[in-house]
């Protein structure tokens, strides 16, 4: 059996061609069942339906033998975790958008870079968002949250946010500016090194199906 964890929602839709150039269908709309474990149109293939920030951790310890993450979530998992036996062997090109810092139009995030000012920064991006204003040699104070960042800066929680961007709209919605842009994100298929032994041909050949049908000019 081959078990490969998808969250719900962009990461699930988007795996799907994937899956089709592997000749895998899932049989089951995850939109209109509550069962977590859903067969596919080969009797040795599942998916488990699993919270987008749980995958690294299923398929470390063996839980999925493969999985689909976004960079985003990788890097969080490998700065909570050690990431040991996760091997990614593809970046699959998809659920695309970019991590960026935002303010209030208000806020002059340059002039607090220049000066030297100590900015307040929420986020659920720690890793990431410690990392960038480090390298910047920008002290910041890192308020961690679990969503809605876009309300930190309108509520006086915070100067700036460091969250996902993929159309800008609910920045816009929200009146924040995007300041800066930190990286780009893609979603990255995982293995469980473990399961790439044991289960070698069968990975291999969908990992190259996988491969030959990354979007094209992504
Ligand atoms: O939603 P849930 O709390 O269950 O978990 P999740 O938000 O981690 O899952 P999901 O499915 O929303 O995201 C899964 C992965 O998709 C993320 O880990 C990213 O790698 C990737 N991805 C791509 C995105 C976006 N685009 C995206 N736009 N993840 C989140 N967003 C959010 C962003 O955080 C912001 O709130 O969408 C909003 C901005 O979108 P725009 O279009 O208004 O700019
Ligand atoms: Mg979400």
């Amino acid at each position: 059996m081959l078990t490969l964890a998808l969250s719900k929602g962009r990461i699930f839709e988007e795996t799907l061609p994937l899956l089709a150039a592997a000749g895998i269908v899932v049989t089951e709309d995850p939109e209109k069942t509550r069962k977590l474990i859903l067969a596919t149109n080969q009797p040795d293939v599942r998916v488990v339906l699993v919270r987008a920030t749980d995958v690294p951790t299923y398929v470390q310890h063996g839980g999925a033998d493969l999985g689909v993450a976004g960079k985003d979530v990788l890097i969080e998992h490998a700065a909570e975790s050690d990431a040991a036996g996760l091997y990614q062997p593809l970046d699959l090109q998809i659920a695309r958008c970019r991590m960026s810092v935002a303010t209030r139009a208000d806020f002059d995030y340059e002039a607090a870079v220049k000066q030297g000012s100590r900015i307040r920064v929420a986020t659920k991006y720690t890793a990431v968002a410690r990392q960038h204003f480090a390298d910047k040699g920008v002290h910041v104070d890192l308020i961690k949250l679990y969503g809605s960042m876009e309300l930190a800066p309108l509520t006086g929680l915070a100067d700036a946010i460091v969250d996902l961007v993929s159309t800008g709209s609910t920045l816009k919605a929200n009146k924040l500016v995007e300041v800066e842009r930190i990286m780009d994100i893609s979603s990255r298929l995982v293995v469980n090194q473990a399961a790439l032994k044991l289960k070698r041909e069968r990975i291999r050949a969908l990992i190259a199906a996988f491969a030959g049908a990354i979007p094209a000019n992504a």
